[in-house]
């Protein structure tokens, strides 16, 4: 397929993914008339966007939608232990649901993200017989954090759920790193570029480089050159964009540009956490992005300590 085309069924599959949400909110009763999710940007919509989507609800807001529940077994766990994190995804009647479809090369994704958009894991879980998941995850410090359910239940629509997980002790926020657009981790310098419009498929390139040189030979991982999870500041609405292009499509390169589309609800600023693997290591580069604002000259900041990737699954 050609990248326009690409494109296009991309742009209808976000349409449809929104007006799905909104259309099962409504008839459920989960979206307050007015949810305050609007972008007010509905005039500057393309022909493509035109659906009024000004009350759906993005995804990871709630614990249960559609008929489907996330159930943390799992609810308090100390910090910088590690503990083994069980849940169930729920159906309608109760019973765990355990048939998934395969999406990204796994069967479920597991976000988790303190609530102050610092620290991020991204893993995977297994799956036992009777529909409990469980992985094993430490987390760095005390504090409330959100744990994000990405899957899609077998013969269903894709969903993401999110519950609360709790690390006791004492808890020390960290502000919002500011908005920055160049990121190193492990000797890696990241830079993104492009501009989070609200209610827009926005194109976003991330460029990775070492020692000053471009990264031109990344891995796959997660049938992708790259993975990006955007989660709005404030209430860590959650995003689950791709790269535009698959390895082995005759086309992608394997670096050192990285292309997304991304759809962000509304202005403000958001947290987009990019996992990349060069050389057999899955990397996160974090950053601060506002959305409205052009890309530019922008100061450069480094990964905070709690963004390194911890992985399980493969
Ligand atoms: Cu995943």
């Amino acid at each position: 397929m050609n990248t326009p085309a690409r494109m296009g069924a991309y742009v209808l599959g976000l349409a449809v993914a929104f007006a799905g949400a909104f259309g099962i909110g409504g008839a459920v009763g989960a979206t307050p008339p007015s949810a305050p999710v609007g972008n007010g940007h509905g005039g500057h919509a393309t022909p493509a966007q035109a659906a009024p989507k000004a009350d759906h609800v993005p995804g990871g807001l709630q614990v249960s939608q559609s008929g489907y529940t996330l159930t943390p077994r799992t609810t308090t766990i100390t910090p910088g232990e590690r503990t083994e994190f069980r849940f169930t995804v729920d159906a309608a009647d109760g019973r765990p649901v355990t048939a998934y479809e395969t999406q990204h090369d796994k069967k479920l994704h597991l976000i988790v993200v303190s609530r102050d958009a610092t620290v991020f894991r991204h893993v995977h879980p297994e799956l036992a017989g009777d529909g409990t998941w469980s992985v094993p995850l430490t987390l760095p410090d005390a504090g409330a954090y959100r744990v994000f359910a990405d899957f899609v239940p077998q013969g269903g629509e894709g969903l993401t759920l999110g519950a609360d997980l709790y690390a006791a002790g004492d808890y020390a926020p960290r502000p919002l790193p500011p908005p920055s657009r160049t990121v190193t981790v492990d000797g890696y310098t990241v830079r993104l570029d492009g501009t989070l419009t609200p209610g827009t498929a926005s194109r976003l390139v991330a460029e990775i480089s070492k020692d000053g040189r471009p990264v031109t030979d990344l891995q796959p991982y997660l049938a992708a050159y790259g993975h990006l999870v955007a989660l709005r500041v404030g209430d860590l609405a959650y995003l689950h964009v791709h790269p535009d292009g698959a390895p082995g499509d005759g086309v992608t390169p394997a670096g050192p540009g990285i292309t997304f589309y991304a759809e962000v609800p509304s202005r403000g600023d958001y947290r987009l956490f990019l996992d990349f693997q060069h050389n057999g290591i899955v990397r996160t580069a974090a950053f601060t992005v506002r959305a409205g604002q052009p890309s530019g000259a922008a100061p450069t900041g480094t990964a905070d300590h709690g963004s390194e990737h911890a992985h399980s699954g493969h």
